[in-house]
């Protein structure tokens, strides 16, 4: 587990107590620490805790020391927030997970306490420089994309909303991978975030769980059912803070790391075999020990489903656990407990509470059912059928026999219902848990949606296409239970820390109210064509594109002009999300302009950042590609700097924060209907960024609260795409109609970014012609016409920053205070 942080580790390596101190210049020759009673803590913590000189001290003893100073003041709060749910008899919200993207801690912690200044202000008398300690902590990467960060942000809301509410999830010990990006090629390394240690965490040994797999069921004697498992693990509870706004609330993320129960095999170790003796505990040890870094296609790996049930299981017994402790009466569950499930990944929960109600508290099968829904709500985050879970039925068969009866009794149930409701044959085949066509399979979407009272989309587009599509005949069996919740973001940590410039000007503007509620900052649209005020907005949008560029400069050696546009593509690399769109326009552009020299071009700069899942071929070639055509388009002389193109590596939140501030235009260019919410977009237009973008997910809404006037959509709507689909769609057609995009597609196929490897795209630009599935043929004209106007309006530049300020005003709904806020009212019934 690394450093241990929690007992008085002292390290007595003499060469790190008396080694080359990295900050020895900014080390103050004579103590000035002794006024301060936080630089005075943070000392005592260094040489203490840490077990290190002053001198000797590295940044990652700093941040450690500082760190294990600030959670003595939230170790105070959680225990608080704690005791007063347990007095208050409190329904709890537990929030269950595969993936919690919470990115680095120390920031989001000291701004929320209101503790920044302080902290900064200790540290700066001991010689360190709080912004330089904060900028090494490692950013915690347990997620793939948007449904982790999601979770992230929820759990920083409930806090801020003072819900009580645990996050339950898998503490890997590797995350996220590491991109980088070798001559143009993603490679993917493992990621090693808990290198330093991780002071933010808790070990709770006394939490600790069985967790079986495999083996048979068995009847006993007393009519019990019993389940004799193969074989069996321990889930150990680790615990790290989340701090809620100005520190109102401490609620718990508890992940569960996997140790064997025998984790030592003695009489193989006196026999020799050291290896073997260690086995099990290598094997334990796999479950937790890597994230999958997938969010294209089912994993379809026995270690998946393992990891799935390992948390869900863990998690189900310590929330019946601590029901029963407080409350004594298991039947009283849903009253006290709400268990929102992130998609599908935890959807083996519904099986487990009920082999928990029927197996370990005796029970009856509709008794159980009842409380269960009633405990239960399912959140859906893809329609992509590729994404949507199931098991072949003789795995999921062999790791969990007595689920697997329970699925069978939970269906036998569904269907009957189902046929007593006039179903016909095709919707009870839609509507089972088990997939009969072709090799048989558990549908875990249609488990989730069985066993929750609530089913939500992430926008309203999004639910509305859950209704008529996956989820159709299941809604027509229960029209009441598909609501929606649009996603949203925190404020907090994508407003006011990310981008402390803006947030100055806005609380010298219009006063600090909108901290609290940022539906406040439409006080921000009366300045909106107040030209003093759209100075400073400017002034503040360059400052931080000229710390990007120097950051990218820093880091991957790339000059950028602060006064070009800043265009950003940040996010997973997928085909639906269309990065290969916004690539071939550019190569497009790059077209025109070399033609059209004499022209009035606006100075672009674009960005793209973003991972590939390592099985996903295409992904990564559009990888490769931007990286090909940044090396052809910032070589060439003949574009005088009027564009430049960027593949920044290794995308993660960390990284996000720099990039979103600086942005002036956001692309969320997706195929209509295929995006379900998207929530960078939130992010770009609350920090004064311009949309691009089609009518999919929470694009939709966004239009609707900033105004068709400040956002630029363009391309085909879901509707449109869908009955293009169905009526034969012809790319080739398409193709052939725009001859702009017909030459960047030859200029592309033929090798002129690829002179090395003329052929390399052959192949996904023959995909283009014979396919085209995400229609960016269809969607070509419209996009770049869609561009030339946010030139034009780039061009006028005050027409330009009273749309993004009115951006700012305006996307305040978009707060992840909000969507709790709504799951709180609606779906659990606690506020
Ligand atoms: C599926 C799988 C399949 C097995 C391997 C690992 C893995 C990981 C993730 C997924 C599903 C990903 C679904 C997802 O991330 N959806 C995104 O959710 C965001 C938050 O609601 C939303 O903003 C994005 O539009 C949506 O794509």
């Amino acid at each position: 587990m690394g450093r241990d942080f929690g007992a008085a580790a002292v390290h007595t390596d003499p060469d790190q107590l008396f080694g080359i101190p990295l900050l020895a210049s900014s080390v103050p020759a004579v103590p000035v620490a002794d006024a301060d009673p936080l630089a005075d803590a943070i000392l005592e913590t260094l040489v203490h805790r840490i077990g290190k000189d002053r001198r000797a001290a590295r940044p990652h003893d700093w941040l450690a020391a500082t760190i294990l100073t600030v959670r003595n003041d939230i170790i105070e709060k959680w225990m608080a927030s704690t005791r007063e749910a347990h007095t208050m008899g409190a329904k709890r919200v537990y929030y269950l997970s595969l993936e919690f993207l919470i990115g680095r801690l120390l920031r989001d912690a000291l701004a929320n306490l209101g503790q920044t200044g302080e902290i900064g202000r200790a540290l700066a008398s001991l010689g360190v420089d709080l912004a330089e300690i904060e900028e090494i902590e490692a950013d915690a990467a347990l997620g793939n994309g948007g449904l982790g960060r999601l979770a992230a942000c929820f759990m920083e809301s409930m806090a801020s909303l003072d819900l009580p509410a645990y996050g339950y999830g898998i503490r890997y010990v590797n995350g996220m991978f590491r991109q980088r990006i070798d001559d143009g090629f993603q490679v993917e390394l493992p990621e090693n975030w808990l290198q330093h240690g991780n002071p933010w965490e808790f070990e709770r040994r006394e939490s600790a769980y069985f967790v079986g797999f495999g083996g048979e069921v068995v009847g006993s004697e007393s009519g019990h059912i019993h389940w004799k498992v193969g074989e069996a693990v321990e889930a150990i509870a680790v615990d790290t803070p989340m701090v809620g706004w100005r520190g109102k609330r401490v609620n718990t993320l508890r992940l569960w790391t996997a140790r064997a129960i025998d984790p030592l095999q003695l009489d193989r170790f006196n026999a020799g075999d050291f290896a073997g003796a260690l086995a099990g505990q290598l094997r334990a040890e796999t479950l937790t020990r890597v994230l999958y870094p997938n969010d294209s296609t089912a994993a379809g790996q026995e270690l998946r489903l393992r990891q799935e049930y390992f948390f869900s299981s863990a998690s189900i017994q310590d929330i019946v656990r601590r029901h029963v402790q407080y409350f004594g009466d298991i039947r009283t569950l849903p009253d006290k407990a709400a268990i929102q499930l992130n998609d599908t990944h935890p959807a083996v929960s519904v099986a487990e509470l009920m082999r928990v109600l029927l197996d370990f508290h005796d029970l009856g099968f509709d008794e159980a059912w009842e409380i269960t829904k009633k405990t239960f709500g399912y959140t859906n985050h893809t329609l992509l059928p590729e994404a949507l879970e199931s098991w072949p039925l003789p795995l999921f068969e062999r790791l969990l026999p007595r689920h697997m009866q329970l699925v069978y009794a939970i269906n036998a149930r569904l269907l009957r219902e189902a046929r007593a409701a006039g179903s016909d044959d095709a919707a009870i085949k839609a509507i089972s848990l088990i997939d009969e066509g072709g090799e048989r399979r558990v549908r875990m979407a249609n488990l989730a949606f069985a066993g929750s009272h609530s089913i939500n989309g992430v926008a309203a587009l999004h639910t509305q296409l859950m209704k008529q599509t996956v989820f159709a005949d299941l809604h027509k069996l229960y029209p009441d239970r598909i609501n929606n919740k649009t996603n949203g973001i925190t404020p907090r940590r994508w407003l006011q820390q990310c981008n402390p410039g803006l947030t100055g000007l806005i609380r010298e503007t219009i006063g600090d109210a909108f901290c609290d509620d940022t539906t406040k900052l439409d006080a921000l649209a009366a300045h909106a064509d107040d030209s003093a005020f759209q100075q400073k907005f400017a002034a503040v949008k360059r400052a931080n594109k000229v710390a990007l560029a120097q950051y990218l400069k820093g880091t991957m050696g790339v000059r950028l002009d602060p006064d070009a546009m800043f265009d950003v593509q940040i996010k997973r690399i997928h085909e639906y999300k269309r990065q290969l769109l916004n690539l071939i326009e550019t190569v497009a552009l790059y077209d025109q302009i070399r033609s059209h020299p004499e022209r009035d071009w606006v100075p672009r700069v674009k960005l793209f950042a973003g991972k590939a899942a390592s099985s996903y071929h295409n992904a990564k070639l559009i990888i490769k590609l931007a990286n090909d055509v940044a090396r052809r388009i910032n070589a060439d002389p003949a574009i005088g700097g009027l564009l430049k193109v960027a593949f920044v590596p290794n995308y993660n939140v960390s990284l996000a924060e720099k990039i979103i501030p600086a942005a002036d235009l956001s692309e969320q260019i997706s195929t209509a209907g295929m995006e379900a919410s998207g929530t960078g977009n939130m992010k770009f237009a609350m920090n004064g960024a311009l949309t691009i973008g089609t009518l999919d997910g929470a694009n939709v809404e966004i239009r609707d609260h900033v105004g068709a006037e400040n956002i630029v959509i363009f391309g085909m709507t879901a509707d449109e795409v869908a009955a293009k689909r169905a009526g034969g769609y012809n790319p080739r057609e398409a193709i052939e109609a725009s001859p702009e995009l017909a030459q960047a597609l030859a200029n592309i196929a033929s090798g002129v970014f690829s002179p090395d490897d003329p052929d390399r795209y052959k192949g996904l630009m023959a995909g283009l012609y014979d396919g085209d599935w995400f229609m960016l043929a269809a969607d070509f004209d419209s996009y770049a016409a869609a561009q030339r106007e946010v030139d034009r309006r780039w061009s006028s530049r005050p027409e330009w920053n009273a749309a993004t300020i009115r951006n700012v005003a305006r996307v305040g709904w978009f707060s992840s205070d909000r969507t709790i806020g709504e799951y709180a009212r609606e779906i659990w019934g606690i506020m």
